[in-house]
């Protein structure tokens, strides 16, 4: 067979070639002026036609060590409010939803641990999270372990069935946390939340609320993942939930499968709610989080992932996970996590 020897191809078929390939490209990465909960001025400045509602979930039940309940803390003294409040937003502050430390609780099933108190506080995030959507608030739920998704995706799935809107859910964490009893190896409820919302596992997290599953699996997109169990391979296999791995992020660029996310999401779901794990980042930058896996989201890539969540205006709800003081370094993965959510909302370098 001849080889072809590019510098026969004649250079104005190549050129055009390869602008048709760039401008592919590009136009997979380009939004519509579309704002479902801000609206970007010509001035820069954003102007709101939403309330943001902080609604925090204190719970280290669901993870295998302590200090992941003083996230909200955290997240609140680095100026969570104040920092949206700067972008143009109504904020209220619902406080934390109160919940039995470890020390006075009941570890119960080794398989599920902490099992009771989880759906205890769980259904009163619910409830919580619906009222807010209800009152056409923007609900920021933050934790706490990532067992608080249980809670806020069945309010949320609750509110989006009654007003018949369908669900995406965007799950960024180092983690699928599609862990099942049957699988999971430490029993740590926070490990098998996103398998919960999606109907696997434990039948009294799986019918919390509300019955059956929360979202449907093929509305659900991972991003970030590096630490995956063996038997939770198997169910992520048998889901049919999308999972973009940091390989994929290494290969495809942050940019390109955000964008691609957000365009399938925006013409098939009606509510995207995006769970963020801030463990998702690398430990370099964000050294306090519950389970710190090496190998994770750059800064700049953390950051351009928020920002064209917000570029899409498609965000309907938010929730932050996983921030530990006690592993912290002077609070910085918990400044860090509020940066990210004001990227998320708006907040432009220029
Ligand atoms: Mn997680």
């Amino acid at each position: 067979m001849k080889k072809i020897n590019i510098n026969e191809v004649p250079s104005v078929i190549f050129q055009n070639l390869l602008s048709s390939i760039f401008v592919n490209k590009l136009s997979e990465l380009k939004f519509p002026a579309q704002n479902y909960y801000f609206k970007v001025l010509q001035s820069g400045k954003v102007r709101m036609n939403k309330t943001v509602n902080i609604i925090g979930f204190p719970m280290d039940l669901g993870a295998g060590r302590r200090g992941v309940d003083m996230g909200t803390s955290a997240l609140r003294i680095a100026n969570l409010a104040g920092k949206l409040e700067q972008l143009g937003y109504k904020v209220v502050d619902s406080g934390d939803i109160d919940i039995e430390m470890q020390e006075t609780s009941d570890l119960g099933n080794h398989k599920l641990k902490y099992l009771d108190e989880i759906r205890k506080t769980s259904y009163m995030m619910a409830e919580k999270v619906e009222k807010a959507l209800e009152n056409d608030h923007f609900p920021l739920c933050i934790g706490g372990d990532h067992s608080m998704a249980i809670g806020t995706l069945a309010g949320i799935s609750s509110y989006c069935r009654k007003k018949d809107l369908s669900l995406g859910v965007i799950w960024i964490d180092a983690h699928t946390d599609m862990n099942t009893p049957e699988t999971t190896p430490s029993g740590n409820i926070h490990g098998m939340s996103l398998a919960v919302a999606i109907g696997m596992g434990d039948e009294s997290l799986v019918n919390l609320y509300a019955p059956g599953k929360k979202v449907s699996p093929k509305d659900v997109v991972v991003i970030g993942a590096r630490s995956i169990d063996s038997g939770e391979k198997l169910n992520i296999k048998s889901s049919g939930i999308t999972v973009y791995t940091m390989t994929d992020v290494d290969k495809l660029g942050i940019l390109r499968i955000i964008s691609r996310v957000l365009k399938q999401f925006r013409d098939k779901v009606d509510h995207i709610h995006v769970s963020f794990d801030v463990d998702s980042v690398d430990p370099v930058l964000a050294p306090g989080v519950g389970t710190p896996v090496p190998g994770g989201l750059s800064y700049r890539e953390a950051h351009l992932l928020m920002e064209t969540i917000a570029e899409c205006g498609c965000m309907s709800s938010l929730e932050i996970t996983e921030v530990n003081p006690i592993l912290d370094i002077q609070n910085k993965s918990a400044e860090f996590a509020v940066d990210l959510v004001a990227s998320s909302m708006g907040m432009k370098i220029l």
